[in-house]
């Protein structure tokens, strides 16, 4: 267990367990099993296995100087390289004597283990220390190799240490050493490998498969004739160790044979290419290498071949002189080749590398592969259409078949942009066909007229610029006419329109009505929150003769696009979605409604003579200070995940809080098909908070809340309060869909507040909260830099802030501004979200408070500008991260969904409201 879990939960395990009896391998094999993330076979079929050496404080001056700081940040980096150019396992040692070798390994191993890019391989924990070992095996729930135990104490420490790593179920390097010392000849090294080997097996219990031998890479070249035969020796024991020690591995530290070369690199790999090349023919399984080297055995010219092979296989006497010789007039060479540190990315065509930068957004060296690659394909505009629109289809295919995810693609999009940026200045100057290059068609996409709600909006821009369109984005509150003009002057192929509040339904119809008025035909595609299949096949079709398709997904887009522009599919498609939408229309039944004057017998009942109403502890209008830090504990994260269409279920790596013990544990417990997804949840959520960090850091005042309480009472589907000038009138929807449970209540918001006539008081509240302007110009500017992918999180973020902060503000309420519950326990926030507290938020807008017109009579009451929201004609909050609505404290206070209503009902409230019959379609979303 851990801090996710409760006794209870671990209660839970042994009942599961108890009556179950462990899984055992079906078949032994003579394999070594190891693994991170991902497991890892290490055997003869199998090819060479690379260990990562880097991460060595005796081995690297840079890694020892980092640890020596603290700064793991940088330290993870260099074992992120080191799988990313290609080590298969990550060899870590702490041992300096100015170093607590023991605190820094289990420190930078459980940093390690919540590295998803890291952690995929294995670990071997390389340290000379008994007690550092058994500490660092302990951090890591996957198999490791430890490295390393050997008879240099005797027999029976071996042996002790032997079990301890059979018992925490690790594999084990064995060392050539005993009590007389190093093993340095063949007859030595087979020696102590043979008595190691029975010792382990017969004394030890452990697995053959699990024991690696290392026969001691030792120095050569160093102009001591003893040591001249060191390479050969250890080959010679490793063919011998792999006939005579069935089912042992071979495995050995590769730099050291080349110390006396140290300062010239080039001399430094070439060696160890050679020495590798002869050692894995001979059986070498694997070995701790510098991964990042790029000179292979076939890469050397056959003299420089010839000289090193000499010294590698001792076939001379004065192989270590000439070889001297030779790395004295190559000095030059082996400098340059130190200077260029990313001699290994250049081998590759620059084509690639872009391609690679898209597909992974990373964005550094693009200043340079552009310039190389528009000398290569002679303009800039060639560059964009053949290797930048490359990269961006493989994107677009890679998202397409769930390989890549969304917040991956913004940062591909993000780098395709800055790409684009720094080529712009040459495609000016070339001019040519006005910088026209061939997008797979034009699309415009535009937030309608009265709406501000623009991160679906976004999403779509982005998706739709990785799959290869020309996006004409027209921002939000775009009118109508405008959009007609656009889609002219631009010919546009498609027009995306998006909204999330109600009336923005409305507003589309109006929108392909004057598309219908302007004779244009270009399929529009819906989107945003509030809309659907239905209301799109039932009130935004029929006005217009285009087609007009549902988009219920950021990445529908593309496809719905690509079957448009085929000429062999786009009949059949638009046939095919007007018979959907036909079928829609016609399916539409008429929905089993019960009479008002029903329903509103079958109210909920509610003992008004025995409740009294808490009194307030602050009536009236109030703003209250509040931070960044404040909301923060507050944050949903499942509802963040699933903008970012990772799926809610991610959205646990939010509870690990931070331990990164069980953020191993949480990555481990995905089948190896999510892992992806997961690594990507964890990624996005670790970025999230860095931002979060930030504006905790300065102490970010951004957000603003306010709220009013007053007096209140009920009448005739009314909630009514007493506000000190004027009364305020809240008229309430009556649910009247009918509900196949016997004795069903059909609620009302005004049901929770006591009855006008009946004497005694009661309170209800108001309140408004928003993430502020401060972080909506923050989103601007990042935007306006092209830093698309930071304004989405942001914006993102935004959204959840304004959420968490109305959680916190009601929590202030009700312990302390209202105060009818001044010793609610600290609920967790799962209990918070579900509402195990007493009294509720509807909020406008939402289900049990569906008139969006409502946010025009708030602003009256709360004067929003005193906490800079503002309202568009249509009643959208500016900035859109913000949330109005009510508070009621009755404990039988609950939610609910309004759902549809009759037009006796209708008629009823639009004459509350003072609407014509038209205004209640566009305001209310019943
Ligand atoms: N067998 C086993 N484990 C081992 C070794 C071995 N662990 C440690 C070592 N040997 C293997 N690792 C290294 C790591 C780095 C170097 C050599 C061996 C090396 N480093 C550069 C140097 O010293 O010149 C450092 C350069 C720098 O500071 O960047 O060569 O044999 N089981």
């Amino acid at each position: 267990g851990c801090c996710g879990t409760t006794p209870e939960h671990i209660a839970r395990y042994r009942e599961i367990t108890q009556n179950a009896s462990p899984r055992r391998p079906i078949a032994k094999d003579n394999r070594l099993h190891i693994c991170g993330l991902e497991d890892l076979v290490v055997c003869p079929e199998n090819n060479f296995v690379n260990i990562g050496e880097r991460c060595n404080v005796a081995g690297s001056r840079k890694f020892l100087r980092l640890i020596h700081e603290k700064n793991y940040t940088e330290a993870l980096d260099i074992a992120r390289k080191q799988v990313e150019a290609g080590a298969q396992i990550i060899d870590i040692n702490m041992d300096d004597a100015m170093l607590d070798a023991r605190k820094e390994m289990v420190d930078f191993l459980n940093l390690i283990v919540s590295e998803p890019d890291i952690y995929r391989v294995p670990v071997m924990i390389d340290s000379s220390e008994w007690e550092v070992i058994s500490a660092g095996l302990k951090c890591l729930q996957g198999k490791a190799i430890v490295n390393s135990i050997s008879l240099k104490e005797g027999e029976e420490t071996f042996l002790a240490h032997a079990r301890e790593i059979k018992r925490l179920g690790a594999a084990v390097v064995v060392m050539a050493f005993d009590e007389k010392g190093q093993a340095d000849t063949y007859e030595r090294k087979i020696e102590v490998c043979a008595r190691a080997y029975k010792l382990l097996i017969e004394e030890a219990g452990l697995a053959p498969c699990d024991i690696i031998f290392d026969p001691n890479v030792l120095a050569i070249a160093t102009g001591i004739d003893s040591h001249d035969n060191y390479a050969v020796d250890f080959i010679r024991a490793t063919a011998w160790i792999h006939e005579n020690l069935p089912g042992a591995k071979v495995s050995g530290g590769v730099s050291n044979l080349s110390f006396s070369f140290r300062g010239n690199n080039f001399i430094r790999e070439a060696m160890h290419a050679v020495f590798l090349y002869h050692a894995i023919r001979n059986g070498l399984d694997m070995a701790i290498v510098n991964p990042a080297t790029s000179i292979t055995y076939d890469d050397l010219p056959t003299e420089t071949l010839a000289l090193i092979e000499d010294v590698v296989l001792n076939r001379r006497p004065d192989a270590t002189e000439r070889l001297i010789d030779f790395a004295e007039k190559h000095r030059g060479e082996a400098v340059k080749k130190e200077n260029n540190i990313d001699e290994d990315r250049h081998r590759q065509p620059v084509a690639d590398r872009l391609k690679q930068a898209l597909v992974k957004g990373i964005s550094t060296h693009l200043e340079t592969d552009l310039a190389e690659a528009v000398r290569q394909y002679g303009s800039a505009l060639a560059v964009i259409e053949q290797p930048l629109m490359d990269g961006m289809n493989r994107v677009g295919q890679l998202f397409g078949d769930g390989k890549m995810f969304l917040p991956q693609v913004v940062k591909s999009a993000r780098t395709m942009k800055q790409a684009v940026g720094i080529l712009q200045p040459l495609i000016e100057q070339e001019n040519t066909r006005n910088g026209e290059t061939s997008k797979r068609g034009k699309f415009i996409v535009a937030t309608v007229k009265g709406d501000v709600h623009d991160i679906g909006k976004n999403i779509v821009a982005v998706i739709l610029a990785c799959n290869n369109f020309e996006v004409i984005d027209l921002g939000v509150m775009v009118p109508a006419e405008k959009i007609v003009e656009r889609a002219i002057a631009k010919q546009a192929d498609f027009i995306g329109l998006s909204g999330l509040i109600t009336p923005s339904l409305e507003e589309m119809c109006h929108v392909v009505s004057e598309m219908e008025k302007a004779r244009l035909h270009t399929p529009v595609i819906i989107g945003g929150a509030t809309t659907s299949k239905l209301h799109t096949a039932v009130k935004i079709a029929p006005c217009y003769s285009g087609a007009v398709i549902h988009a219920g997904d950021a990445s529908q887009n593309p496809l719905i696009a690509a079957q448009l522009l085929n000429p062999q599919t786009r009949e059949e498609f638009i046939r095919s979605i007007r018979t959907e939408q036909e079928a829609l229309r016609n399916s539409l039944k008429p929905v089993d409604l019960v009479t008002l004057s029903e329903v509103e017998r079958y109210a909920p009942y509610i003992d008004w003579d025995t409740y009294t109403a808490p009194r307030p502890r602050q009536m009236g209008l109030h703003t209250v200070p509040v931070t960044v830090g404040d909301i923060r504990p507050f944050i949903n994260w499942r509802a963040f995940f699933s903008v970012w269409k990772i799926g809610a279920g991610y959205a646990s790596i939010a509870d690990m809080q931070g331990c990164d013990h069980c953020k191993a544990v949480w990555l481990a417990s995905f089948p190896s098909a999510e892992r992806a997804k997961a690594a990507e949840a964890m990624q996005l959520y670790k970025e999230a908070n860095r931002l979060l960090d930030t504006l905790e850091a300065e102490n970010n005042t951004s957000p603003q809340v306010c709220y009013l309480l007053a007096e209140a009472a009920s009448y005739d589907n009314i909630i009514r309060l007493r506000l000190p000038d004027s009364d305020f009138n809240i008229p309430c929807l009556r649910q009247q869909v009918r509900k196949s449970e016997a004795n069903a209540r059909y609620y009302s918001l005004s049901d929770f507040i006591r009855p006008a006539n009946d004497g005694k008081p009661d309170y209800a509240g108001l309140f408004a909260v928003t993430a502020g302007n401060e972080i909506q110009r923050r989103i601007e500017l990042l935007r306006r830099d092209g830093d698309d992918y930071t304004a989405l999180l942001l914006q993102s973020l935004a959204d959840r802030l304004a959420e968490a902060a109305a959680e916190w503000l009601h929590r202030q309420i009700r312990r302390e501004f209202w105060g009818y519950a001044p010793d609610e326990p600290d609920l967790d926030l799962q209990s918070l979200l579900s509402v195990r507290y007493r009294g509720i938020r509807p909020a406008v807008g939402y289900p049990s408070l569906p008139d969006h017109s409502l946010f025009f009579d708030w602003d009256r009451a709360l004067d929003f500008s005193r906490i800079g929201i503002t309202l568009t004609e249509n009643g959208a909050m500016m900035p859109n991260a913000s949330v109005a609505g009510l508070y009621i404290a009755h404990p039988d206070a609950r939610y609910f969904h309004i759902g549809h209503i009759d037009e006796t009902q209708r008629e009823h409230y639009a004459h509350q409201r003072g609407f014509t019959p038209e205004e209640t379609g566009k305001w209310l979303s019943v």
